[in-house]
């Protein structure tokens, strides 16, 4: 009852709906020929246990009763010639199909697949029907994920604690791996493979060179090996001066034959430790990281030494490009672009560009990141975050299912209406046939894996977007809903457009209309937007909300930074002119007066003071339909959301208090009428201390 069964708590369903289940599903016709498949059957039979009280009996051929036909072609050689064997060529590697059919005239449901991963996929699905008490006479779903790389990156350090991390401690105990192998990294796998992601990235992308080390090689061959038969591969961050720092070379400079020599070695070990190995994950040259131009050499010249050394054995570099440097005078939403546009078509073909959703650092709103349709002849991946670094960390109910699909539809124009996004990251618009998105993991040793109960739901959509970028975010959150409180249509009904609203509201008490990074110094807890004067103007507050008595934004249009130039002609129409920009990116790309005239016909001031107050309102709306779910949902998880948003209706408020106090010394306008005046002077705010925020 803690939460750490995630969304894969076969608990029972209510009598009818599983009465109407246990007559199809008597029967279990599973031929297993792998561990992958011995763990599908076992999914089965404990989940269907759980589910309808009834486990199927195991059998060899179809039977009169209801079965369910689980295999692929290799186990199920005459299931592969009926009619619904024709599905197979649509389900790719990794897809699968669940279809309601007669064999011999007898009721069946066939989980049919190519490979043993695929009907593990399938088996995670069909119990997600059940689940949501769907009606399974009729199913017809044949499906294969669009992204072929869909991974976690962890931001776990080798003494395990977490960059960015609100969920307690790093789940790899590197200290007694290999030795111990706890029973959680199975269930984290088992989450994983039940949403589809097939990767992961054990280490934080500022990375120790120890983890290249043998010792730490063989801890992470253990977690490989437990991974595997669940589909997932283990891939590694590599620290780029590794050769130095590891091999005592005098420098890591990619062109530097001895250094390639390193690398080529130091991948053969990896390879001989983990047959499978993923790849490496790179951030280099950037935030004080060491990189290729330390030696004056491209990221191209950095990624393809890897990309070499990787290539025989069909690993991948996923290189990072966030990278902005405080010596640079331009703009730091321009300079991933600047610097890696010019190199489009010179990495070699196992590097992917990974590419955060926005240019800046993942805030509760910024548009997607220009580089999105700019590098046709590279592969550019997704980088998301599901750690909730500038949402409010793990006090806050932020579904980001919206966020991300926000990103994945936004419509590039690369090549005219319809080229969105979504289409970049699965390779459709380009003809990229590697493909990948990553999700920086919000997983930890909390009970509950995850902090906040509905966080879960940020981990289960990113794994549902990674499958399909163009999967509607309202039916994952209804999924998740139903996986995890069951089926009762109020609780739905109610939760389901809290969760829709939840993001929003976020945006709304810190960051409307626009702003962005007003979060605390270093840390990113609690509003900041005074943070000034630091040793890097790219980390200040000031920086990016530019207010003055003159106005309040970021004038990115042609007479400021001119970021927006970076954009196609139709997304630089749609954001240019401020009459005209969307309310939600008005003040990322416009430094208005604080009397702008908005389309409501309210001024820019009255109007950010609305989206703050209706921020914390919306908290509150919040709290009151949580609370009438109240005997719905297990006593203690209910407790625990609600002591949570009774946090986080005190953290809107005082964001709310302290942007609205801090701006008006600007705007020099008063809180318009009706509205709560701030409990304490603007002085207060500032000096509010927080010790021992978690994450840093
Ligand atoms: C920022 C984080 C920082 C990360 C960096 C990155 O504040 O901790 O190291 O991104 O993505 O969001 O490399």
């Amino acid at each position: 009852q803690s939460g750490y069964r995630l969304w894969l708590d076969f608990k029972s369903l209510p009598t009818e709906t599983a009465d109407g289940y246990k007559q199809r599903l008597t029967a279990l016709l599973f031929p297993v020929a792998n561990q992958t498949d011995s763990i599908a059957k076992q999914e089965l039979l404990t989940a269907l246990d759980g589910l309808l009280g009834q486990r199927p009996t195991s059998v060899d051929t179809p039977q009169k009763t209801g079965t369910l036909i689980v295999g692929t072609p290799a186990t199920l050689p005459w299931l592969a010639g009926e009619a619904i064997g024709e599905h197979l060529d649509h389900m790719g590697e990794e897809g699968y199909g669940i279809h309601s059919t007669t064999i011999n005239g007898s009721p069946a449901t066939v989980i049919l697949a190519n490979t043993s991963k695929g009907v593990l996929y399938g088996a995670y699905a069909f119990l997600g029907l059940l689940q949501g008490g769907e009606d399974i006479t009729q199913v017809a779903i044949t499906t294969r994920p669009k992204v072929t790389l869909r991974l976690l990156n962890h931001w776990d350090n080798l003494d395990r604690t977490v960059e960015r991390g609100y969920a307690g401690f790093s789940l790899w105990d590197w200290h007694r791996l290999p030795g111990y192998r706890d029973p959680r990294y199975t269930d984290y796998a088992r989450a994983n493979a039940s949403i589809g992601i097939n990767g992961t990235v054990l280490n934080n992308v500022n990375a120790n060179a120890l983890m290249l080390t043998a010792p730490y090689l063989e801890k992470a061959a253990a977690l490989a090996d437990i991974f595997r038969p669940y589909g997932i591969k283990v891939y590694l961050s590599a620290r780029f001066s590794a050769p130095i720092e590891l091999g005592g070379l005098a420098d890591a400079d990619p062109l530097n034959p001895k250094v390639q020599q390193w690398w080529n070695e130091k991948v053969a070990e990896i390879y001989r430790y983990i047959p499978d190995f993923g790849g490496f994950l790179v951030k280099a040259n950037s935030e004080g990281q060491p990189g290729p131009q330390n030696y004056g050499r491209s990221h191209a010249d950095g990624a393809n030494m890897l990309a070499d050394a990787l290539e025989p054995h069909n690993g991948v570099v996923m290189w990072r490009a966030f990278v902005y440097d405080d010596k640079e005078p331009d703009d730091r939403a321009k300079q991933a672009y600047n610097e890696f546009k010019p190199l489009d078509g010179q990495f070699r073909g196992n590097v992917i560009v990974q590419v955060k959703n926005g240019a800046i650092d993942f805030q509760p709103r910024e548009p997607f990141h220009p580089l999105f349709g700019a590098m046709p002849q590279t592969p550019l991946m997704m980088e998301f975050q599901i750690t909730q670094e500038y949402l409010g960390f793990a006090t806050n109910l932020a579904y980001l299912g919206t966020l991300f699909s926000e990103t994945l539809q936004a419509d590039t124009y690369a090549d005219g209406p319809q080229s969105t996004v979504a289409r970049v990251v699965d390779g459709s618009l380009t003809g990229q046939s590697l493909t990948a998105i990553a999700g920086v993991a919000n997983t930890g040793t909390a009970t509950n894996w995850t902090g906040h109960p509905f966080a879960q739901a940020n981990w289960f959509a990113y794994g549902q977007l990674a499958w399909d970028p163009e999967a509607d975010a309202a039916t994952i959150a209804e999924d998740w809903l139903r996986r995890t409180f069951g089926n009762d249509a109020s609780l739905i009904g109610a939760l389901l457009p809290l969760m829709m609203q939840s993001r929003e509201a976020v945006v709304n008490y810190m960051t409307p209309l626009g702003l962005h990074h007003l979060m605390g110094w270093s840390h990113h807890y609690g509003p900041g937007p005074w943070i000034k004067d630091k040793q890097r103007a790219d980390w200040t507050s000031v920086y990016y909300h530019q207010a003055d008595k003159d106005g309040i934004g970021f004038d990115r249009t042609a007479s400021g930074s001119n970021a927006l130039g970076q954009y196609t002609p139709e997304v630089r129409k749609r954001f240019e002119d401020p009459q005209t920009c969307p309310d939600e990116y008005l003040l990322w790309f416009h430094h208005l007066p604080w009397d702008f005239r908005m389309k409501s016909g309210e001024t820019l001031w009255e109007t950010l003071c609305g989206h703050y107050y209706g921020g914390v309102a919306e908290v509150a709306g919040m709290q009151a339909v949580w609370e009438a779910q109240r005997g719905k949902v297990d006593s203690t998880v209910f407790q625990e959301v609600s002591d949570l948003l009774a946090v986080q209706h005190e953290e809107a408020i005082l964001w709310r208090d302290a942007c609205v106090l801090y701006f008006q010394q600007f705007s020099g306008m008063p809180i318009p009428e009706g509205l709560e005046q701030p409990a304490h002077p603007l002085e207060y705010y500032e000096h509010l201390q927080f010790h021992f925020v978690p994450g840093i």
